[in-house]
């Protein structure tokens, strides 16, 4: 199999993460006899200081010639502190999602065992937990029009679904569901919002062609809270674009870190496969990242967009393995772990190849 991979590191800690999750394909290629090309784009503050654009052309244009994406993750202090600028780095990530109709964004919760002491969570609660996450992705308000009074006293962004949009995602995640648990849970605020209405009832109709599967309808107030108090409930969970940004940073939670969270967002073309976390320009350049979001977002995009299970099984049995022999980064490190088993980005990433070598 020959492939062609797009990597789009970004911002802050993205190319120091997305390193490791290329070094991982290029392991895989070479134990498994594949052929994987490179090519590099910019995107997001990086791509703004080059070129001034958060997307360059050159970049989308790559994008649609490759086989995958592999992104790292794009933002900046500068912008954070400075609200007023026009031009984001947010904006990059935003436009490639909606050019290429990446409208389902895929968020496994998956638990690693060894990481139970490290959630927040109580780990008899957490212990069992598998949740697939289906994420709207190219509407609401991130999309909807923006406005501001002359005055800049009122601001407004338009909370906007399309039927059309809602069934594709909904098809995707009931598909999802009939190869898993069969239970589907679909999260809006119907109580309160049009759009939510619309969206729990295509759902509804949706939902007629898959009597096989489980369904419920959950107020995204209420799935907050079951999240943490009873997260084994769910199976697959299908949410909005906004709703979801949120509840899977606080399912992260439930693996132990943000650093943990991998996704792959597909439609129309190509797949696109980043960490869940941001640009952390806090910790960037630091060697503290956690690289393990980066590389089992290789795994998922081994499976799905190159349908290469075994390969993307050896990720996470290597991953398995670092974490059973008490390895961590400081994210995922507890009370039980050892100095000498505290791991820098390049560390971990490094012992990941090794036990995938093995
Ligand atoms: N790797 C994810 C990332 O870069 N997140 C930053 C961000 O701006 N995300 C917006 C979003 O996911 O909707």
């Amino acid at each position: 199999m020959k492939k062609n991979i797009l990597v789009i590191p970004g911002d802050g800690i993205g190319p120091e993460v997305t390193a490791w999750g290329k070094a991982v394909l290029t392991e895989i290629a070479e134990l498994s006899g594949h052929e994987f090309t490179f090519d590099e784009g910019l995107m997001g503050h990086a791509a703004i200081e080059a070129e001034g654009n958060p997307l360059p052309d050159e970049t989308l244009e790559k994008a649609r010639r490759s086989d995958a994406i592999l992104f790292g993750a794009v933002g900046h202090a500068l912008y954070d502190n400075d609200p007023s600028l026009k031009v984001r780095p947010e904006q990059g990530l935003l436009k490639i999602r909606k050019e290429l109709g990446l409208y389902a964004n895929l968020r496994p919760i998956l638990l690693f065992d060894e990481l139970l002491e490290a959630s927040s969570i109580k780990s008899s609660i957490l212990k069992g937990t598998d949740i697939l996450f289906f994420r709207e992705l190219t509407g609401d308000v991130y999309f909807g029009e923006k406005q501001r009074s002359e005055d800049r006293n009122t601001a407004s962004d338009l909370m906007i679904y399309h039927k059309y949009e809602v069934e594709r995602i909904a098809h995707k995640a009931f598909e999802a569901a009939m190869q898993r648990g069969r239970k589907l849970c679909s999260v809006d605020k119907a109580n309160v919002l049009e759009s939510s209405r619309l969206w729990r009832e295509t759902v509804q109709e949706v939902a007629k062609s898959y009597p096989e599967v489980e369904t419920v309808h959950m107020f995204v107030d209420n799935a907050a809270m079951q999240l943490i108090k009873d997260p084994k409930q769910f199976d697959v969970v299908l949410t909005a674009n906004l709703f979801g940004d949120i509840l899977t940073d606080e399912a992260s939670q439930i693996a132990g870190s943000m650093g943990m969270l991998a996704s792959a967002s597909v439609g129309d073309g190509t797949g696109f496969f980043e960490p869940i976390h941001g640009s952390a320009h806090d910790i960037a350049g630091k060697n503290i990242a956690n690289p393990l979001a980066s590389i089992l977002s290789v795994a998922l995009m081994l499976e799905i967009s190159f349908g290469l299970k075994e390969e993307a099984q050896l990720i996470i049995s290597a991953i398995d393995q670092v974490l059973k022999e008490g390895y961590r980064t400081a994210d995922i490190a507890d009370k039980n772990t050892s100095a000498s088993h505290l791991l820098g980005t390049a560390e971990m990433g490094g012992l990941v190849l090794k036990f995938i070598k093995q």
